[in-house]
């Protein structure tokens, strides 16, 4: 018993790592271990000479696992140790830059505006940037030589002399979404179309490129006072704070009654606080689908009725987060582009912009 003692004691303050240490564990206190072998053979002994036995391997297998267990703690602090040793760092090195900017504000006022209306009942629709003149214009109650094509400041795609296709137009709204939707789905439906829109216009408060949310509801009697509850509840949900809105009578090819929808606010030094006052800013088209609209989305005139709006997101964008011009939304603004880890050489600037 003292040899076999000596023989695991020896290899357990031997052991150089974890892995010899486990081996030696099997082999002496395991299942089939040597320790536990001879504990079983207690069975076999006469009485008095299990008394004398037994507790002599209970101390030896009491001992081994204490070696045991010592020299994983002492195998630990050599490890951690070595590691201290060798690795190090250097607190001299200047630390990584922090990300500056933001997420875009119109790419966040349309996450706002998406969930808003989805709490209202609205589903997301998208459709082409590049659109044909039907879906554009015609669908719309726009005819060929309707003054209306020619307000949209519409920029045409080229075509090769004899090229004697309908013209494909860059999207001027966002209404031919919903008309591809009407003849996908039908009636009823519950709507909005978010996306990029294009008119060859450009000044503090234009672009040739921006952004618009039309929304469109069918039903069977889907009625103007329900447009007005709908934008009521979305500009106090985006605005944060109760809003009046104020429904001015209007014409629209494809809306009939059409009305345009200002907002309460106060000018309070230059910027406009919404939601105060009694000052009102426009800041949406919206009306009754009209019939021949209805007709060319495929649905029967006779049977459904809804209404219809459209809002420009960058206005809103501006309203909401206190930006003076358009035009610095789509600049190569710094923050933008430090958001999304480019690191420019150089930058142009707009005079007196926000760069500059
Ligand atoms: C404006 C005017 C508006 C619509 C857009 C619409 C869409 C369909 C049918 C009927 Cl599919 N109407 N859209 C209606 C009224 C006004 O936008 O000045 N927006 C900034």
């Amino acid at each position: 018993m003292d040899d076999l003692k000596n023989k695991y004691l020896t290899a357990i303050n031997e052991a150089g790592d974890e892995a010899t240490l486990e081996d030696i564990r099997l082999k002496a206190v395991g299942k089939k271990g040597e320790v536990s072998l001879k504990m079983r053979e207690l069975g076999k002994m006469t009485p008095e000479e299990r008394q004398v036995a037994g507790p002599k391997l209970n101390a030896l297998k009491d001992e081994i696992n204490a070696a045991l267990a010592a020299k994983k703690v002492a195998l630990e602090d050599a490890a951690l140790d070595k590691r201290l040793s060798e690795e190090w760092l250097d607190v001299t090195l200047p630390s990584r830059p922090a990300r500056q900017g933001s997420i875009h504000p119109i790419s966040r006022v349309s996450e706002e505006i998406y969930a808003i209306f989805a709490d209202l009942g609205f589903a997301v629709a998208e459709g082409p940037q590049v659109e044909d003149d039907w879906h554009n214009f015609d669908a719309l109650n726009i005819p060929p030589h309707h003054p209306a094509r020619q307000e949209h400041d519409t920029f045409y795609m080229h075509r090769d002399e004899g090229d004697d296709r309908p013209p494909h137009v860059l999207r001027t709204h966002t209404s031919p979404v919903q008309i591809r939707t009407l003849l996908d789905q039908g009636a009823p439906i519950s709507i909005i179309a978010p996306g990029r829109v294009y008119r060859c216009d450009y000044d503090q408060t234009h672009t040739p490129m921006f952004h618009q949310v039309e929304g469109l509801c069918i039903g069977k009697d889907v009625s103007m006072a329900n447009l007005k509850w709908v934008l009521e509840e979305f500009f106090t949900a985006f605005f944060g704070t109760e809003v009046k809105t104020r429904f001015r009578a209007s014409h629209f090819p494809f809306t009939e009654p059409s009305a345009e929808v200002d907002i309460q606010c106060k000018w309070d030094n230059g910027t406009v606080k919404v939601g105060e006052g009694d000052d009102w800013l426009e800041v949406l088209g919206s009306g009754m689908v009209h019939p021949n609209v209805l007709k060319a989305g495929g649905i029967d005139p006779d049977e459904w009725q809804g209404f219809a709006f459209g809002i420009g997101i960058d206005r809103l964008a501006m309203l909401k987060y206190g930006i003076p011009d358009l035009r610095a939304f789509f600049d190569s603004d710094l923050r933008w582009l430090k958001h999304y880890g480019f690191n420019p050489l150089s930058v142009p600037t707009l005079a007196g912009g926000i760069n500059g």
